[in-house]
């Protein structure tokens, strides 16, 4: 569903502010009924969009993984209900929502991190009555859906992988199980016929190829403007939906000048417009070439890092303010790039990282996968929620210049399960990367792998480009920096060797307590951070075929309690609240300083658009 968008002919309202909420522990809500009336008993109020752990803690809702009943109530004026189509949007529910307006069900959605939308024009009251808004939120997760879940009754659960035991709430992965109607939730009124989706190509020579979905229409009219506004071109057809246009001498989107041009799409019944959506798009090129990645035609080195969409109190909820700090602080050290490990992020994010210039690596929430069989038959229900995160990412993002490649898995078998290394597995991936590169053949598809089965790891052969994550001298060999030099040098000479294609350590890292400090650099302390980092950065700066170092963490940000976490996983350049360790400054040197990365792609240098003082800190010194 189309991201919400006010002009003439559609406006939106949002539903956000302080809602009702009540935990369903026990799954009675659905047989008792709580969608007809008003919630009832155990209520509490919270802010809508947020996650619920961290607000309601003290209502017992930290560790809370299940069902919550959530509501709030909604007018439509009159001169709005008329002849109009009402529809009710989420920016998203992690990681399972249904709906009910008036007591009706009006849909559902299965996945959290993406959007999904219903017609609800029939289940209204009369204009200007109050309308019930109704939605169950579950958290739950299983053995088929992503992320995976840790459910005692699934077989993955009783192999000989134990560790995620020792996770409380226990997780396949390392980040806060969050639940709740995380991000925008909209209501929209358009015209009874409407645009329902708009796919963009673009060639660096300007041809601009554009495709549109409408509900019904007399004619569609395209047209081209750029960021002044100007009509570049137009043109119109009164039978197809599928439009070839040109713009001639394209301005380029890219870091330093990330310029975005509109197609603002007309659509009219009897020779009247009744609906229009500007989406906006930049023509840019990343392809790979030789193992390299070229962006604009340019070799790319991508600097920057592994993200968490997360912040104090708010949890994984929507937070415009964080979000454009996160931004600056990256432009502030010199990051030209991010990946949304370990699952899509907000909307606004992408939209912020076409305004100022970021190259985003988009993830779908496959972070360390497990399977339990043999037999390949016995994953498809898993590879079907797989694929269908997948769509549901390039449906939302394709139209972003800052997104310049799809990541369809993060370290699959993570916790060393017996079933991986084989044909069935081959083949998983094999079929994801088809089904990616099918939906979408403009972005390099990347997969990123953990050590265990180094170069002959089987996801290394899907994708485009090699993204590994390694932490010698942190899990393996601790301390030992120059034997961790040599282990990750090997590996990466040893997988180049054998696959030829662009590599990026997508993860490398060290837990850091801010204001811990040692004269001989020690584990944890932010010496050993600085040390372990450039040692990193050395052994893959020596080798031309690595295309990024993306550090882990951004920031550090909460996990799971488990004895190798105090609270939060502290491998952060920053902290959780967003305050800079010592590795920071350090970084900013480098990376603006590095003359592997060209001017074109230092979003600390922009040729237009934003001003960025150039002022060193004494910290620097
Ligand atoms: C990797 C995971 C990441 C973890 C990180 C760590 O991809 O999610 O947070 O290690 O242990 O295995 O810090």
């Amino acid at each position: 569903m189309l991201y919400p968008q006010q002009n003439k002919y559609r406006l939106f309202f949002d539903l956000g502010g302080y809602w009702n909420i009540k935990a369903d522990p026990n799954n009675l809500g659905l047989s008792e009924q709580w969608f007809g009336n008003t919630l009832e008993g155990d209520i509490h109020t919270i802010a809508i969009p947020g996650s619920w752990n961290e607000q309601l803690e003290e209502q017992g809702f930290k560790n809370y993984i299940g069902q919550a009943w959530h509501e709030t109530w909604f007018t439509v004026p009159q001169v709005l209900q008329k002849n109009a189509k009402v529809w009710v949007r989420f920016g998203a529910a992690d990681h399972k929502a249904t709906v009910w307006v008036n007591g009706k069900e009006i849909g559902g959605h299965a996945g959290g991190y993406v959007p999904f939308g219903f017609d609800v024009t029939d289940a209204l009251l009369p204009a200007g009555e109050e309308n019930h808004l109704v939605v169950c939120v579950d958290s739950t997760l299983s053995m088929h859906t992503l992320p995976q879940d840790v459910d005692p009754e699934s077989p993955m659960y009783n192999t000989t992988a134990y560790q995620r035991r020792h996770l409380y709430p226990a997780t396949r992965f390392d980040f806060f199980p969050y639940g709740g109607l995380t991000r925008s939730v909209n209501l929209i009124v358009t015209s009874q016929e409407y645009v329902s989706g708009i796919t963009v190509n673009t060639s660096l020579q300007g041809e601009v190829d554009i495709q549109v979905q409408a509900s019904k229409f007399d004619k569609l009219r395209i047209q081209i403007l750029d960021a002044n506004d100007l009509i570049q071109n137009e043109t119109e057809s009164d039978s197809s939906n599928n439009f070839s246009l040109n713009v001639d001498d394209p301005i380029l989107w890219s870091p330093s000048n990330p310029h975005l041009y509109k197609a603002r799409v007309s659509l009219f019944i009897d020779d009247e417009i009744v609906d229009e959506y500007d989406e906006l798009f930049g023509i840019r090129e990343v392809r790979v070439e030789g193992g390299k990645i070229l962006f604009n035609n340019e070799e790319l080195f991508l600097t920057g890092f592994g993200k968490h969409e997360e912040f104090p109190i708010i949890g994984r909820g929507q937070f415009r303010a964080g979000y454009i700090k996160d931004h600056e602080l990256m432009r502030w050290i010199g990051a030209n790039s991010y990946r949304t490990s370990h699952y899509p992020y907000d909307e606004e994010m992408m939209r912020l990282g076409d305004k100022l210039g970021f190259l985003i690596i988009d993830e779908v929430p496959a972070v360390s996968l497990g399977f339990w069989s043999h037999d390949f038959d016995d994953l498809k229900p898993l590879l079907d929620n797989h694929k269908k995160a997948i769509k549901e990412l390039i449906e939302r993002d394709r139209n972003h210049p800052s997104v310049i490649s799809w990541s369809i898995t993060n370290e699959p078998n993570l916790w060393a399960e017996e079933y991986y290394q084989n044909e069935a597995g081959k083949r998983y991936f094999k079929e994801l990367y088809e089904f990616t590169k099918a939906l979408d053949s403009s972005r390099p598809i990347l997969s990123i792998s953990m050590a265990m089965f180094k170069e002959e790891d089987i996801v290394l052969e899907s994708c485009d480009i090699i993204g590994i994550n390694r932490y010698y001298g942190w899990y393996t060999n601790p301390a030992d920096l120059e034997r961790a030099a040599q282990d990750l040098g090997n590996e990466l000479d040893a997988i180049f060797a054998k696959y030829q294609r662009p590599i990026i350590v997508s993860e490398f890292g060290a837990d850091t307590v801010e204001g811990l400090h040692a004269t001989t650099a020690q584990m944890f302390t932010e010496e050993f951070q600085t040390a372990f980092t450039f040692k990193y950065l050395e052994v893959m700066e020596a080798r031309d075929f690595v295309c990024g170092a993306h550090i882990w963490n951004f920031a550090d940000f909460l996990t799971p309690q488990h004895f190798r976490r105090v609270v939060l996983n502290k491998k952060g350049v920053f902290t959780r609240d967003r305050l800079p360790k010592s590795v920071a400054f350090k970084l900013r040197d480098h990376w603006n300083t590095l003359d592997k990365i060209n001017d074109e792609h230092r979003p600390t240098r922009p040729k237009s658009g934003f001003f960025i003082p150039d002022i060193k800190s004494e910290a620097n010194n």
